[in-house]
C-alpha cells in the first residue's frame, strides 16, 4: 500500500479552457506563484508534441516553486518529463499499464465514480483516487449525476488511500468536502476564471488550511 499524503488539501488543476488567452505556462506560473503544492497539468486535445513541450515547460515551472507536478492522462508524458506522477481516468491507460510506464518511484492517481471502482484502484496500487463528480459542473461533461457529499462519505469509510473530491468545488465549498473526508479539493474553474488566480490560489489556500480545520 502507497504511504502518500498530499502535500496540500489544494489540488490546483491548470486547464485553459475556460482562459483561452492565457498559455498553459503562463496560467501554471500564476498558479505556483499563488503557492501550489500540488498541480495537475490538463491538457486536451493538442497534439503529443505540444503537450510535451508545454509539459517540459511547466516542469521547470513547479521545479522552480517547489510544487508536486502529476500529468494528466499520459503517463508517457509524465516519464518523458520526469513528473512526479500520472492521473488516469476510467478510460485512460490501465492502472498495471501506468506503472509499468512509470516504474514504482511514481505517483498514479486514478479517477473513481463508484465504491467498486475505488476498491478496484486501492488494491491496484494506486498512490491516491478521485471521486467525482462531486457537484455539478460545466468543465467536463463527465456522463455522470453529481455524487455529492454523502457519496464521498462513503467511499471514505470504504478505501484508506487519500482522495481527492474533483467536480464543481469552490473555495466556499472546500470546507464542507474536506470535513466530508476528502484530503484535498481539485479545483479548476474557481480558480482560473479569478480575476487574479495568484490572489485566488492564496486565498483559497487560506480557506482549505483553517482556522478551523
Ligand atoms: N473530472 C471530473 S469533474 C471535472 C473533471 C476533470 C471538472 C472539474 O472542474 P471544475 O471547474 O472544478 O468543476
Ligand atoms: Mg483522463
Amino acid at each position: 500500500m502507497s504511504s502518500f499524503t498530499f502535500p496540500s488539501p489544494l489540488y490546483a488543476i491548470a486547464d485553459t479552457l475556460d482562459r483561452p488567452e492565457l498559455s498553459f505556462i503562463e496560467l501554471a506560473e500564476k498558479i505556483c506563484a499563488g503557492g501550489a503544492k500540488l498541480l495537475q497539468l490538463r491538457v486536451k486535445d493538442l497534439p503529443t508534441r505540444e503537450f510535451l513541450t508545454i509539459a517540459h515547460k511547466v516542469r521547470a515551472t513547479c521545479q522552480r516553486y517547489g510544487c508536486l507536478l502529476i500529468i494528466n492522462d499520459r503517463a508517457d508524458i509524465a516519464s518523458a518529463v520526469e513528473a512526479d506522477g500520472v492521473h488516469v481516468g476510467q478510460e485512460d491507460l490501465p492502472l498495471e499499464a501506468a506503472r509499468k510506464v512509470l516504474g514504482p518511484g511514481k505517483l498514479i492517481g486514478v479517477s473513481t465514480h463508484d465504491p467498486t471502482q475505488a476498491l478496484v484502484a486501492e488494491r491496484g496500487g494506486a498512490d491516491y483516487i478521485g471521486f467525482g463528480p462531486l457537484f455539478g459542473t460545466s468543465t467536463k461533461a463527465t456522463g455522470y449525476t453529481a455524487r455529492g457529499l454523502e457519496q464521498l462519505r462513503e467511499i471514505r469509510a470504504l478505501v484508506s488511500l487519500p482522495i481527492v473530491a474533483i467536480g464543481g468545488i469552490t473555495a466556499e465549498r472546500a470546507p464542507a468536502v474536506l470535513d466530508a473526508g476528502a484530503d484535498a479539493v481539485a479545483m479548476i474553474s474557481d480558480l482560473v476564471l479569478a480575476n487574479d488566480i495568484t490572489a485566488k490560489m492564496r486565498e483559497t489556500l487560506e480557506t482549505v488550511k483553517g482556522p478551523f480545520r
